[in-house]
């Protein structure tokens, strides 16, 4: 199993993770804003991780402090559990409906940080959860991760629809590119290396 259990404290945020990729789509996430924990019980749940997470944040501010650590978290929790990349499929990529909302979400989990995200949310809140922070928490995910990470709207008005789409197409093509298949017998890479 490929697991990863992390803790991070600043005078920001207090995170306790622990995620495993091998899981069963279990989750326990506490993080003081309901929609977050909403998106990351979808992520799990859809990718077949297992992942708790308890956050206690600054979120009197406001959540970016919350969304984005978490985020920080849970890239640093995908590279430690993948942390042996022999065998690992690399590249996942999914295209998820969810009513009026279509998204599509493609990675490189290549040792290269990079985001690009494409979106128009008609909604600038839903719940406690402002809408801009979506793209703030990918570009964490990105960065402490090491992956490519290209998430676009295709369709969509509703913005919770528009959003909980991206979280279960990101998780979708994570559980594709976290993937061990049996025809690679060393790293798929024509550098031998991955990271
Ligand atoms: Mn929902």
């Amino acid at each position: 199993m490929r697991k990863a259990e992390l803790a991070r404290k600043t005078s920001e945020t207090d995170i306790k993770m622990s995620l495993n990729i091998d899981g069963k789509g279990s989750y326990d996430i506490k993080t003081g804003i309901e929609f977050f924990d909403h998106m990351l019980n979808g992520f799990a749940k859809h990718g077949f991780f297992d992942l708790k997470v308890k956050v206690d944040g600054d979120i009197g501010v406001d959540g970016h402090h919350t969304v984005e650590d978490t985020g920080i978290v849970l890239g640093n929790a995908i590279k430690e559990a993948c942390k042996d990349t022999k065998g690992m499929a690399r590249f996942g990529y999914f295209i998820l409906p969810m009513d009026d909302a279509l998204v599509l979400c493609s990675i490189d989990f290549s040792g290269r940080p990079y985001l690009n995200f494409e979106a128009n949310f008609n909604q600038e809140r839903c719940g406690y959860f402002e809408t801009e922070l979506v793209k703030e928490f990918f570009y964490a995910v990105s960065y402490s991760a090491g992956m490519n990470i290209h998430i676009k709207q295709l369709a969509g008005d509703n913005t919770h629809h528009v959003i909980e789409a991206m979280f279960k197409a990101f998780a979708k093509a994570l559980d594709m590119a976290t993937s061990l298949d049996s025809r690679i017998t060393d790293v798929l890479s024509t550098k031998g290396k991955l990271r």
